[in-house]
């Protein structure tokens, strides 16, 4: 989430409350795939014992994001195929990945991704064609009118590709600020074309392939707030003008910062009452054992009471593999054990688990610690592609609690960066080195760790940046 710079911030703070009727009608529009896929459950398990099985039942998918570089991992392979019956790329279908350089596309893994979700006849939804993050430097310098050029051709190329594969397309992806405003986000597509470059989009992309369903997707949306009033307020007025949109995706990245909103189901069926399917599209709670299941279950149940909640996506299959490893926000553990969340979210979904691990997670004891206040900062590369990386740096706070931390992250030559998560980024005169303050993750309890991301364009160099020692506070 490009939860750049600001992200993830608490907006929800009261308890989380289930609102969950159970819904009567399963199966709202929406349900059944336009794209040819027909069998919602992608697996012979007996109907209900895994995820996707169980969800089928109620009328829904169960997907997960999938990293293209991952699938030759017999677990990983083996995990995807047993429990979903959806699936999206997490990152192979954006736009630096697939048009790094103008028109020429290059669809190789995203391709590997499709081929294998149709293979096990598993819906996919396409993520994303116009964002602001994860875009190459050629298209942020753009004039206008090229600009537009060059994003209805991307949709076009894109959806040309792919059509009749796609289940659900989030043609725009988080067009909207945090915080109050209930403004749009600055971005090149904003900045340059108006607030008109959404419905545009969402104009071209119906025309490309008119099977597909058209989704705007965003976070910190999952509540009742100025920002999914904003977002509210835009379908609604698409509805009413006839601008092509069929449903909204709630990316849900929860944690203790941005628990489930009290709101939540509420929040859902405010936008299906609009005329639109809603889709919980990214879904990843941090937390471990009886709390974490019990948060699974209520979003869980909160979507099978929205007649028009279509499905669930989380974003990714182990912990290992989350954009935020270290707070463990997924429902099977690093070796594919079923997570307490696990069980939780299959028995939410009427299904019932056929046996397994279950690791009941640890709980995490929290020192509070009296000595000097410390922290570490670990680089790793968390993706790579042709034309750019992901870095992420891990934060561990030493033998006392933290309430702060600084590290600054120095580019090398000709590699610039296209968004930052997690983190609040201020830079230096030469635009090469940045500092990463906290956006909401500044507290930690001694020995815990938090993590921040970035995405470089590396230009023609790959060479990791420098991250320097972290300061705490
Ligand atoms: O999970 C994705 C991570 O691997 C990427 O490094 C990151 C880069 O922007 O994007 C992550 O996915 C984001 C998704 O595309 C949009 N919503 C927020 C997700 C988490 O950051």
């Amino acid at each position: 989430m490009t939860i750049n710079v600001s992200d993830a911030g608490g907006r929800h703070r009261s308890p989380f409350r289930v609102l969950a009727r159970r819904a009567l009608a399963l199966g709202g529009a929406g349900l059944v795939s336009v794209t040819g896929v027909v069998a919602l459950s992608g697996s012979a398990h007996a109907a209900g014992s895994t995820l996707g099985a169980a969800a089928a039942g109620q009328g829904r998918y169960f997907g997960a994001a999938v990293a293209a570089n991952h699938l030759g991992e017999s677990g990983y392979a083996t995990t995807l195929d047993t429990e979903f019956n959806a699936v999206t790329p997490e990152n192979e279908m954006k736009w630096d990945a697939v048009e790094g350089t103008r028109n020429t596309f290059n669809f190789s893994n995203a391709d590997q991704i499709v081929s294998h979700a149709q293979s096990k006849n598993m819906k996919v939804r396409g993520h994303t064609l116009v964002w602001h993050s994860q875009l190459p430097s050629w298209v942020s310098g753009l004039a206008a009118a090229d600009l537009r050029t060059a994003m209805n051709n991307h949709i076009t190329q894109v959806m040309t590709h792919y059509k009749g594969k796609i289940y659900a397309w989030d043609v725009v992806n988080e067009a909207f600020q945090d915080g109050s405003s209930g403004a749009r986000r600055s971005s090149p597509f904003q900045d340059k074309l108006g607030n008109g470059f959404i419905e545009e989009a969402f104009t071209t992309a119906r025309s490309v392939d008119p099977a597909a369903k058209l989704c705007y997707n965003d976070y910190n949306t999952d509540g009742v707030n100025a920002k999914s009033n904003a977002v509210y307020n835009m379908v609604k007025d698409f509805k009413a003008r006839g601008v092509p949109i069929d449903c909204v995706g709630f990316q849900s990245h929860f944690n203790s910062n941005s628990p489930v909103p009290s709101d939540y189901q509420a929040n859902l069926q405010r936008f299906a009452d609009l005329g639109v399917d809603v889709q919980i599209t990214e879904l990843d709670i941090e937390g471990s054992g009886s709390a974490q299941a019990t948060n699974y279950s209520n979003v869980v149940k909160a979507c099978l009471a929205v007649t028009r909640c279509a499905g669930i996506t989380v974003w990714g299959i182990p912990d290992k593999y989350s954009w935020r490893a270290s707070g463990t926000p997924l429902l099977f553990d690093d070796n594919y054990g079923k997570k307490a969340a696990y069980t939780a979210a299959l028995t939410a979904l009427g299904g019932t688990s056929g046996g397994g691990t279950t690791d009941p997670g640890t709980g995490g004891g929290t020192d509070p610690g009296t000595g000097t206040k410390t922290c570490t900062a670990t680089y790793t590369a968390t993706q790579t592609w042709s034309g750019g990386f992901n870095g992420q740096v891990t934060i561990k706070a030493g033998s006392a609690a933290i309430t702060g931390w600084s590290v600054k992250v120095t580019l090398g030559a000709s590699q610039t960066t296209t968004g930052v998560w997690n983190g609040t980024t201020s830079w230096d005169s030469t635009g090469k080195v940045m500092t990463i303050t906290p956006s909401y993750n500044g507290s930690l309890a001694a020995g815990a760790s938090t993590s921040f991301g970035f995405t470089v364009q590396a230009n023609g160099n790959t060479a990791a940046p420098a991250v320097s020692v972290c300061t705490a506070s």
